[in-house]
């Protein structure tokens, strides 16, 4: 008789505009925290209300991210407060976000380990667009 690995899921959200080297080193190192990584991707609806402009569309940013090895899933991140049927939807369990989000997501403790990675230092969606915009 064989047994199947039993599935250990991550789950991260996040805008992943103009797709960068530190969102990378944000999913390589939360898919290496299980076995399969799952993304909340924010609608542009969503970024609105985030207070966030995001330069490429919804669909392209889920496009880019699934194109991304580390990723298995992604999935349309509309509210604030989707995080926990997400996160029984997905059977995930582990959440993960960079520590610019420390402690911010700490509620989720009772359902599942939350894991605060360290930013990539030095990229960042809104530097590279500045850059473009002064290099324009
Ligand atoms: N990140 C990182 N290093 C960077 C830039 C981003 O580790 N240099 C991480 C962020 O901490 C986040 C993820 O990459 O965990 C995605 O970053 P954003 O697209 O900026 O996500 P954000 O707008 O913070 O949305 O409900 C949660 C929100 O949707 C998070």
């Amino acid at each position: 008789m064989t047994f199947a690995n039993p599935e250990y899921v991550v789950i991260t959200y996040g805008t992943f505009d103009l797709f960068h080297f530190g969102h990378v080193e944000l999913l390589r190192r939360a898919r290496g925290l299980g076995t399969k990584l799952i993304v909340g991707c924010s609608t542009d609806s969503f970024n609105i209300r985030k207070g966030k402009r995001a330069v490429i569309p919804y669909e392209h940013r889920k496009h880019v991210l699934l194109s991304c090895r580390f990723v298995d899933e992604v999935f349309p991140e509309d509210s604030w407060d989707q995080k926990e049927e997400d996160i029984a939807k997905y059977n995930a369990k582990v959440f993960v976000m960079g520590d610019d989000w420390h402690g911010a997501f700490d509620s989720l403790k009772r359902l599942v380990q939350v894991v605060y990675l360290p930013r990539t230092i030095n990229v960042s969606s809104s530097e590279i667009r500045r850059n473009l915009h002064e290099a324009s």
